[in-house]
């Protein structure tokens, strides 16, 4: 072997070295990546640096060689590409490390909220509507600022009607026309106006009196009436809803009784009690000492209203009832004072689960 080919032999050799030994010291994929380019670059690269000078090389001695340089070059490609993925994985066991969850640990805490003693009154009222045929309407579509004429005009309250007085109504600064509504009535007038007979539905909604407020009565509160207009509907019809509500809202055994009453819109009218809910009806606080508890009016809607929305009154009969969402909840729950509803309380709210 002549002495250059032993010299390059020698550098081949050592240059192995050289890269195992810096490719120990690298720690990014980055120290590595200048490693290849050391050793192995295209231009710069001392490996292609002593492969250029194999071409002074005789013809005898250049394949051995040449054999060599490229086991060299492989073996440093290996040493490379192993170093690669040692750290590529160093990297992911630190981050899944770093990431891991340590599922003995205790949770934190999230209290449960629960619905509104008022919301589950709802729902429970429009549940048990719903099972008798009658649909909700979304008390979003229908506006709590309202005009006159829907709030009260179109409910066939007379001009001079105590109702429409500043003192019972609130009206806004948009003028005399227009007023917070004091009844969910003027969602069956617009469902009227836009549906034709059959018609079932219950308006739940916020509804505004301008009331000292005390603890039976408040500026506003929430209210459900219903309404169904369809051919021969008759006060027996009336009767059998309204009783079947009252069973299954305060129990199979609740006794029930209706009474004569007046209202604009509706005639004949009648007002619902049932028998006292904490006395049973031997007389308490909470009844007045009558035993009795009125807890809904209702009646046959006046045929005025029917026409007002062009339905016709000598071939459609309707009745329609009203109900205090916040007096039906003070009766089941044993509420005394209507106020707690909106203080906001969570000594109170946490009482009631859904
Ligand atoms: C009540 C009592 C009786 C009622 C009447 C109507 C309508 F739009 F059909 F005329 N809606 N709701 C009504 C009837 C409301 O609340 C105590």
């Amino acid at each position: 072997m002549s002495p250059v080919s032993h010299d390059i032999q020698d550098q081949l050799q050592h240059l192995q070295q050289e890269a195992q030994a810096a490719l120990a010291n690298t720690s990014s994929l980055k120290d590595v990546e200048d490693l290849r380019i050391h050793f192995l670059g295209r231009k710069e690269g001392r490996l292609t640096h002593i492969k250029r000078g194999l071409k002074d090389l005789s013809e005898a001695e250049r394949p051995a060689i040449g054999a060599l340089a490229n086991e060299v070059s492989n073996a440093i490609e290996t040493m490379l590409q192993e170093r690669l993925d040692a750290l590529k994985n160093e990297a992911l066991q630190a981050q899944l490390a770093k990431e891991a969850i340590d599922i003995t640990m205790p949770g934190t805490y999230v209290p449960g909220g629960q619905l509104h003693p008022l919301t589950l009154v709802i729902d429970e009222v429009l549940d048990i509507f719903h099972g008798m045929g009658f649909a909700a309407i979304d008390d979003n579509v229908c506006p709590e600022v309202e005009t006159d004429y829907y709030n009260f005009e179109a409910l066939n309250f007379p001009a001079d009607h105590p109702a429409r007085d500043m003192q019972d109504t609130f009206y806004t600064d948009a003028g005399s026309n227009v007023l917070l509504r004091s009844q969910t009535s003027n969602a069956q007038i617009r469902f009227m106006e836009t549906h034709r007979p059959p018609i079932r539905v219950v308006a739940p909604g916020r509804v505004y009196r301008n009331e000292e407020v005390s603890s039976r009565k408040g500026v506003l509160f929430h209210q459900i009436e219903g309404l169904l207009v369809d051919e021969k509907t008759t006060f027996s019809d009336l009767k059998g809803v309204l009783h079947q509500f009252v069973k299954l809202f305060f129990g199979q055994e609740r006794p029930t009784r209706f009474r004569n009453s007046f209202f604009p819109f509706t005639e004949p009218s009648a007002e619902v009690d049932v028998q006292c809910i904490l006395c049973n009806g031997q007389g308490c606080r909470t009844c007045g000492h009558h035993g009795w508890l009125e807890i809904l009016g209702a009646g046959m809607v006046d045929p005025n209203v029917l026409k007002g929305v062009n339905i016709d009154p000598e071939k459609y009969t309707g009745f329609a009832f009203g109900m205090g969402v916040e007096r039906l909840a003070m009766l089941k729950y044993s509420i005394r004072d209507l106020r707690l509803f909106y203080s906001n309380d969570v000594r109170f709210l946490r009482q009631f689960k859904g």
